[in-house]
């Protein structure tokens, strides 16, 4: 019996793909190399399934394009990179990877809030260019974290993770969301207070973006967020690029119209704007906020769960689009 077709775009734990080779033709990336749009299309021409990260842009055109899929199943929770309506539109089942990665987002959102309030990277910087001379008063002085008002945007399960952490920095929450959470996620949550974006964005002293991207949420933080928030603030997006608008937080962190900004993600990664690199007042990660060994394990492993149900049981455990099952 010939067993379906797959391919996985990227480079991944290679015991993943062994697993799916038990079940599947699997065409593979072990070199990474990064496909254009024809490369995709032609590659997956035949395939049953795609083993995708957000780096592979599943558009429309892509998708109509690629007759054969009936599965894609992406590695990551975010999935602004699938036309979902497209693919349910064709009858491809989409799936993510949702819930395995909370807590390592989390602690990365607040080892960026600490680096980022408390001046780290800047530190070992001014270290190793030999400035440490003399103790000064002055020298390098950060935000507290402890006792401040935390600010979140995007009180989903990475959100309220985020939240949980900041009881033993004795803060308080305050978060908006798309709809208010239900209470006793707000009790768990710190008692998370559900306030107004521009109530937010006036009164909290470190705010982190935990939204997933859409493109209602696109420049979520753009030049009028950054005015109206305080000039000691800090920034810190984990979620994704696209949700600031990079070019006005350039200008703000130039004018020291706010503190300072941790970033993982950026617009047009990994090609992300340079003149952050000029900026002192920065910590940036190359989004990293999930890439602990065992959490990247996790999706790898979610996201061959859900292909392989995709196509022998029919039941991912993740489908995004169940229509297309329901339809069936
Ligand atoms: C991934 C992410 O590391 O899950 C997401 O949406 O952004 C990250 O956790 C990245 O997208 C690679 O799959």
């Amino acid at each position: 019996m010939t067993k379906p077709r797959i391919l996985v775009t990227r480079a991944v734990f290679p015991d993943v793909v062994e697993r799916l080779a038990q079940h599947f033709d699997v065409e593979a990336n072990p070199n990474d190399d990064i496909y254009s749009k024809d490369e995709l299309v032609g590659k997956l021409q035949g395939k049953d399934a795609v083993f995708t990260t957000p780096s592979s842009s599943m558009t429309a055109e892509v998708i109509a394009a690629c007759p054969s899929l009936k599965a894609i199943c992406n590695m990551a929770v975010g999935f602004n990179n699938i036309d979902i309506a497209a693919a349910t539109r064709a009858g491809i089942v989409v799936t993510n990877t949702p819930d395995v990665l909370n807590e390592t987002t989390a602690d990365f959102a607040w080892a960026l809030l600490l680096a980022t309030a408390r001046r780290v990277t800047e530190s070992e910087h001014w270290l190793r260019a030999g400035k440490w001379q003399k103790w000064r008063y002055d020298t390098l002085l950060g935000a507290d974290v402890h006792g401040a008002t935390l600010g979140i945007i995007g009180m989903g399960r990475i959100g309220q993770a985020i939240a949980r952490r900041s009881m033993g920095f004795d803060m308080q929450v305050i978060y908006h969301n798309r709809s208010k959470v239900a209470e006793h996620l707000e009790a768990r949550a710190n008692n998370a207070r559900y306030v107004s974006k521009e109530e937010l964005l006036r009164t909290a002293d470190h705010i982190v973006l935990a939204l997933p991207y859409s493109p209602e949420a696109h420049h979520t933080i753009g030049a009028a967020e950054l005015a109206a928030m305080k000039p000691t603030a800090t920034l810190i997006n984990i979620a994704r690029g696209g949700i600031v608008d990079d070019a006005a937080l350039i200008v703000a962190l130039r004018a020291n119209r706010l503190a300072a900004a941790g970033l993982d993600v950026f617009e047009n990664e990994p090609a992300f704007d340079p003149a952050f690199l000029t900026l002192s007042n920065v910590v940036l990660t190359p989004h990293i906020a999930s890439a602990s060994e065992p959490t990247r394990r996790a999706m790898a492993n979610c996201a061959a769960d859900n292909l392989i149900a995709a196509l022998t049981d029919g039941t991912p455990p993740n489908i995004l689009n169940p229509e297309v099952r329901n339809k069936g």
